[in-house]
């Protein structure tokens, strides 16, 4: 009796399949209730009693035996089957992938460049760290302005004592490119800048600009005009109109502010054009001689035109943001109201 119990325990022990049947075809034959190891147990009562207890242990843990063996293979087999049926069904739709989003001010200054862009402006770029010429010298600053003071200018320590600072707008650029670049020459600056001011709702310690350039054989104000006029109407609807107010740039003369009609209120009156009807998104003018002359370039022969405008001005007027500390702190709840937007 006794060998018939390990020749069962041997085969269960060699027993192998990951097919569900084959399976149900061990456990009927084994553990069914007409079985073998039922049979076993059915015999029991021909053992003579001095067998009795040894053969008992040994059937009980013959059927856990059997039984542990069963468990274990159902569950490879139900593991393998799952497998086995998933890449079946190839019309399921794939894992949703979440998306970002473009920043807002990447949209904004992208449509700017491509508004220049198809009356033939070529983009710019140059450092952020910029020496006291290409930010100020050669804007025609002069020495004592404030604008070089430390109140209002990041100034960076260099290595050999060269007077070195964060630029605080992107005219820098264009005065690399009026002493490097062949006449006449039509750019926008786009990039980074910054100044430092208190963080607030309306100042950041830096901010964007697009800056823009025009340099020609008779190049008047009409030409700026209407450069800005097109510019205007393409970022904010054909029915928008420009006013210009004189103004003062130490490297524009004359200059100018300059107002776009309130696209919020149709010019009718609210809080964000605060009842006037204009909203205020560049500066401007013809670029003062002295700093065509401090680039190389002859002002006799040569006239033009420049402007610049904050992105993030712009940015909060298409998409009225009230808190300018929203661009730089990316919470995503603000972010992913652009999904939709281009
Ligand atoms: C502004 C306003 C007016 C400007 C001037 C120049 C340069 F390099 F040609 F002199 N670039 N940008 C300019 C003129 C910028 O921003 C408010």
């Amino acid at each position: 009796m006794l060998e018939k119990v390990d020749e069962i325990k041997q085969q269960i022990e060699a027993f192998q399949t990951e097919n569900p049947e084959e399976l149900e075809a061990f456990r009927i034959k084994y553990l069914g209730s007409k079985g073998l190891i039922k049979g076993l147990f059915a015999d029991f009562k021909n053992v003579p009693n001095d067998q009795k207890k040894e053969f008992g242990q040994r059937l009980n843990e013959l059927k856990n035996f059997a039984q542990e063996k069963h468990d274990a293979l159902k569950a490879t087999a139900t593991k393998a089957q799952s497998k086995a049926n998933a890449p079946d069904d190839l019309t399921r739709p794939g894992e949703p992938l979440p998306v970002g989003s473009r920043h807002p001010i990447s949209l904004v200054r992208d449509e700017i460049i491509d508004i220049f862009s198809r009356i033939g402006y070529s983009v710019e770029e140059g450092p952020e760290v910029e020496d006291d010429w290409h930010n100020f010298t050669a804007l025609n600053f002069p020495e004592e302005h404030p604008a070089r003071d430390m109140q209002d200018t990041f100034f960076v320590n260099s290595e050999n004592g060269e007077n070195l600072a964060l630029r605080t707008h992107t005219s820098s650029v264009q005065v690399r490119i009026m002493e490097s670049q062949e006449l006449p020459i039509r750019i926008i600056a786009p990039g980074r800048v910054y100044r430092n001011e208190a963080i607030s709702a309306r100042a950041h310690c830096f901010f964007h600009q697009v800056e823009g350039l025009y340099i020609d054989k008779n190049v008047s104000f009409a030409d700026l005009k209407q450069t800005l006029l097109f510019f205007v109407k393409e970022m904010f609807g054909e029915k928008a109109k420009i006013r210009l107010r004189p103004s003062y740039f130490p490297f524009t003369e004359p200059s100018a502010e300059m107002d776009v009609s309130c696209t919020i209120c149709n010019s009718k009156g609210c809080n964000v054009c605060k009842y006037t009807g204009w909203l205020e998104i560049m500066g401007c003018g013809m670029v003062d001689p002295n700093v065509l002359e401090n680039c190389g370039i002859d002002s006799k022969v040569y006239s033009g035109f420049a402007f610049g405008m904050g992105v993030e001005r712009i940015a909060q007027l298409k998409f009225q943001v009230n808190d300018l500390r929203l661009y730089s702190e990316n919470d995503v709840r603000f972010l992913d109201q652009f999904k939709a937007v281009f």
